[in-house]
């Protein structure tokens, strides 16, 4: 029998009602880029028929003020500690099930029950890392130590920097000895002569993948996050890494469910598909940052594993310091670095 198109309507509006009332098979991720690898994606949607989409941020505050401004709809987010613990305080996000993520397991106990979110109650760590310093030693022959030699007259055009002002403001309040959660208006009194004197010395702001600038020979140092400088020195030994000798900090990123999610298992077997150790070792191998997955380092190379910026000492590991929730300080931040910037 020949279908009719009133036939096929009808089939079609059947199959709908069917696929209707069976959970969604959608994910709606808001990511920091150059994170998570494309690959991981459509390794996880081959494997449970969930249609991923990925929106990607360049910070914590871009995705922050996505977020308040009421902009998407997402079932996982990507913060950093300090903004979990904002988010927990908050109540913006949904406890997570611990018995549908059975390989949180294979996260190293340091990287758990972390003061930002005890328990692990709403978070489940993705990647660490720290925000270091490349030098291309080929057009740099100064021996730069840390932040002080970086931002020197002779370095002005030649220099990419993360495009974040809390980072920017941390590394000033490090010259000056001063605790990186201490945003009083006098700390920031002290840091913005500082960064005055630093900002025009700056070619490049790029967060989303700073180690392009340095490879193409547009600028010859970067301050830039651990897992960008990690692939330069695969890339090339002409590029040498060093943590600051004024100090840096130690960021925690982990996946976290807004409330507002419609797709909470899914994004609960989203969470343990990455902590899976063949999974986990994909996303090192392109964005080689420091594994929390103890795990997955069993299978990676000595060579990941001996990267000094993927995986710092444990010695550099305990002087840093992470990042608290500073409150409605993070705009005064903002509004200093961007007013030096625009000068
Ligand atoms: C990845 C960004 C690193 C995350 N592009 C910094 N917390």
């Amino acid at each position: 029998m020949k279908k009719t198109p009133l036939l096929a309507a009808l089939a079609f509006v059947a199959l709908s009602t069917i696929l209707n009332a069976a959970p969604t098979k959608k994910l709606n991720i808001y990511c920091w880029s150059e994170y998570i690898p494309q690959g991981v994606i459509d390794a996880f949607s081959k494997e449970t028929g969930i249609k991923v989409s990925v929106e990607n941020y360049a910070s914590n505050e871009e995705m922050l003020s996505k977020l308040s401004a009421g902009g998407g709809s997402f079932d996982i987010l990507q913060p950093s500690e300090y903004v979990v613990e904002a988010l927990v305080k908050e109540k913006l996000l949904q406890p997570i099930d611990h018995t549908k993520i059975p390989n949180l397991k294979n996260i190293s106990p340091q990287f758990l029950n972390m003061a930002f979110d005890p328990g692990n109650k709403y978070s489940v760590p993705y990647m660490a890392g720290t925000v270091g310093i490349v030098v291309n030693t080929n057009l740099v022959k100064d021996d730069i130590k840390g932040f002080a030699d970086v931002f020197k007259p002779q370095n002005k055009g030649k220099i990419v920097v993360l495009d974040d002002a809390r980072e920017i403001t941390t590394w000033a309040l490090l010259t000056q000895g001063l605790p990186i959660n201490q945003i009083t208006d006098k700390n920031l009194a002290k840091v913005k002569p500082i960064l005055t004197q630093w900002l025009p010395l700056v070619k490049v702001y790029d967060s989303d993948s700073p180690k392009t600038a340095l490879l193409n020979g547009d600028v010859a140092i970067g301050v830039i996050w651990g897992g960008e400088g990690a692939i330069l020195l695969n890339k090339n030994k002409k590029f040498r890494w060093l943590i600051p000798s004024e100090g840096t900090h130690l960021f925690i990123d982990s996946l976290v469910i807004p409330k507002t999610s419609q797709n909470t298992e899914n994004a609960e077997a989203f969470m343990n598909f990455i902590l899976r150790p063949d999974i986990s070792k994909q996303i090192s191998e392109d964005f080689p940052y420091l594994n929390p997955n103890l795990a997955a380092r069993e299978l990676m190379t000595k060579k990941q594993l001996e990267n000094e910026a993927s995986f710092p000492s444990d010695e550099a590991i305990k002087k840093m310091q992470t990042f608290k929730d500073i409150g409605v300080k993070g705009s005064d931040i903002e509004e200093l670095v961007t007013t030096i910037k625009a000068k």
